[in-house]
Parts: C-alpha cells; structure tokens; sequence
C-alpha cells in the first residue's frame, strides 16, 4: 500500500514538476575564447564575464515573452586558432544556441561569423577588433568596442604627438589582429607627420625575438609599437631589456592586460609602456565598472584582465533585446537588437548600421609597478 502512494506521489511530483519545467523558456547563450594555449588567462576572463551575467540573469528571474528564462551558457574553447573556430561556431550553430558572444580573436571572430550568419544566430563580440569582422554585409555581427582604425589610429598619433616619438618601429605577430592593428598605428603616426623606421613580423607563438629586435636596434628605435597579444609582448619586453634597446613600447588592446607585468617578468620600466583598451567610460560611469571589478573578484577570486566587463555587457545587451521582442527566436529578437540602447557596466551600448558601437571610447593606460595605471580615455 505503502509502495503505492509513492508512486502515485511520484507521478504527481513529475506532473507538477513537468508543468513548471514547461512554462520555462530554455535560453542557449553560445560562448567561445580561446580557454586553452598561450591566452588562456584572456579566454577565461572572457568566459567568466558570460558566466557572470548569465548566473546573474538566472539569479534575477527574467521574463520573456510571459515565460521564465532559463539561461544556459554553451562555452566553447577555439584556442585562438581559426580552423578551431569555425569548428566550435558550427557545434554551437548545430546546438541551435540562441546567440553568440564571442569569439575573443579577430583571427577567429571573422571566419566564424559567416556560420553564425547563414545560421541566422547574433553575434556580440566583445574584443575582436579587425574592422573586417562587421564590414562583411552581414546582419547579425555586432561589436561592444571600438575597431583597430580608431584604436591603431590613435595610438600612432599619440605616439607622436604625446610620448614624442622622432624613430618609431613597428612589429607585427601576422593575426588578423596584430597585423591590421599595426597598420593603423602605422597609418596615425604619418598623419601626425611622424616618421617609422622599421617593420618587422613574427607569429603569436613565438618566443625568440632576437633577430628581429636586433635588426631594429640598428635603426635606434626610441618607440617599439607591437600589434599582437600579451602572450608574445612580454616575452618582447624581457629580450629588449637583454639587447638594451631602451624604448619605449606601445600597443593595443591585446598587450593591455594586468597580465603583462608578470609575463615581462619584472622588465618593464614604470611608464615605460602605453597600450588602449578598445572602451572606457569617465566621470560618474566609471562607479559601475569599479563596482563590476569587485563583484568579479569577489565571484572568481581573479582580477579582471582586459575584456571580462565587455562579453557581461555584450551579454546583457542580448538579453536586453530578447526581452524587447518577447522572444529568443533569432529571426524575432535581431531587429531589437539593431535598434536596442543598453547601459552597461562599460557605458551605453548601441550600434551603428554595421554593428559596431557608436561612439566608441578607448582608454590609455601605462604600468607603474605591477599595476595598470589609467592615463585617459578619448573618444
Ligand atoms: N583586440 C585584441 C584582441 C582580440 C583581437 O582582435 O584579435
């Protein structure tokens, strides 16, 4: 008898249970960085901001369309490597995920966005920055930060104008990125009537700079600019001090980790190097991040490195213009999106005819000790 009232409980659970679970909406966020290899500590933050707006979302409760969302994050590891992501874009397009946030690499992003565009899935990346990446006539690419124009552009002409560069040479690890980034710096620092020394290249894996630093201090450099990543400048800045090349060091947002110190194990000069996070936000806005900051390091017990407030932003943004069209369907809440304004923690997010944020912010930093020091942000 016993026997049968807990099965006839049981039935009555999994129907109570089963109607809940079937008022739910089931929300698959796709997240992709590179989690493993030399930019790990990168990917992970990256991931970590999803994973910190997703557990706030499901925390919250939010509605849409009348129905409660269940946020699932579908996190994928590209490895910063191409071909490794395409084939992480095509298992989220195939898991029919929601939308996208990521990939973290230009390299990476753009290749991946044409799956994401025949699929019909939104993209938000919140770091690749190679302009290529929303000029491809694709509806459904977005970007949270400003592009390697703006970025390289105004590096190069501060690296005229204000760290008063008369020999400036540029290195590049060949990335979509590095490459592209480069060239814009390149590009600033002729328009503000400054002169180049010397170009030369390597590759996001290397490790020995000699030869090509060697080179270059032939031509008495008294600024190195490198389009690459964290992963590659410090070990850069540990063999310019071994060559003594005494220059100072700039680059985009991929150098400009809390990272960098360690990886330049102890190399780096106080102010010796300036580098630009592709946004920022002064004044009053400026509480939000700090606060953000904290929350995540509080949550994962590790500072943020560069982008982890920008992929909780993108995140939220997407969420944002869910709840708009009452729907998660793509094809329903894209057109919100298009037209959504969203204040986040990295300032208001809105985007312009492309995709790409209007009226992007970098801000320059140096290093003084271990520690990122913030110098401006312009517009
Ligand atoms: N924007 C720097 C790192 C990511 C990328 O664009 O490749």
């Amino acid at each position: 008898m016993q026997v049968k009232l807990n099965v006839v409980a049981a039935a009555a659970f999994t129907l109570v249970a089963g109607s809940v679970f079937a008022q739910d909406l089931v929300v698959k966020i796709g997240h992709v960085g590179p989690t493993s290899g030399a930019i790990a500590h990168l990917g992970k933050d990256n991931e970590n901001g999803a994973r910190m707006a997703i557990d706030e979302l499901n925390a919250k409760g939010v509605m849409i369309g009348g129905k409660k969302a269940k946020f699932e994050l579908l996190a994928e590891d590209d490895g910063a490597d191409p071909k490794q992501g395409t084939a992480a874009a095509q298992k989220l397009a195939d898991s029919k995920v929601n939308g996208v946030i990521g990939h973290l690499n230009s390299g990476t992003t753009i290749p991946a966005s044409k799956i994401y565009s025949d699929a019909g899935i939104p993209q938000i990346s919140p770091s690749a920055t190679n302009p290529k990446y929303t000029r491809q006539g694709y509806k459904t690419t977005f970007r949270v930060v400003a592009d390697d124009v703006h970025l390289g552009g105004t590096l190069g002409k501060y690296a005229v104008t204000q760290v008063k560069g008369k020999s400036i040479a540029v290195i590049d690890d060949r990335t979509a990125y590095g490459q592209g980034v480069a060239d814009e710096f390149e590009k600033g620092v002729k328009a503000a009537g400054g002169k180049t020394v010397g170009r030369e290249f390597t590759n996001d894996k290397a490790t020995d700079f000699t030869a090509i630093l060697t080179s270059l201090k032939a031509k008495k450099p008294d600024v190195v600019f490198f389009g690459g990543m964290d992963a590659v400048a410090g070990p850069m800045l540990r063999q310019m001090k071994q060559l003594g090349i005494d220059a100072k060091f700039m680059g985009g947002d991929g150098i400009c980790s809390g990272e960098l110190p360690k990886l330049a194990a102890g190399t780096m000069a106080d102010g010796q190097v300036v580098c630009a996070e592709a946004g920022g936000v002064e004044g009053e806005a400026k509480k939000s991040l700090e606060d953000f900051k904290a929350a995540f390091k509080k949550k994962f017990n590790a500072d943020v490195q560069i982008y982890a407030p920008y992929v909780y932003d993108a995140t939220m943004t997407m969420v944002a213009a869910m709840q708009k069209a009452g729907s998660a369907d793509p094809a329903k809440y894209l057109p919100e999106l298009k037209k959504i304004t969203h204040k986040g923690v990295t300032g208001t997010i809105a985007f312009d005819d492309k995709g790409d944020i209007k009226n992007g912010a970098l801000t320059l930093f140096t290093y003084k000790g271990d520690k990122r020091e913030q110098i401006a942000v312009v517009r």
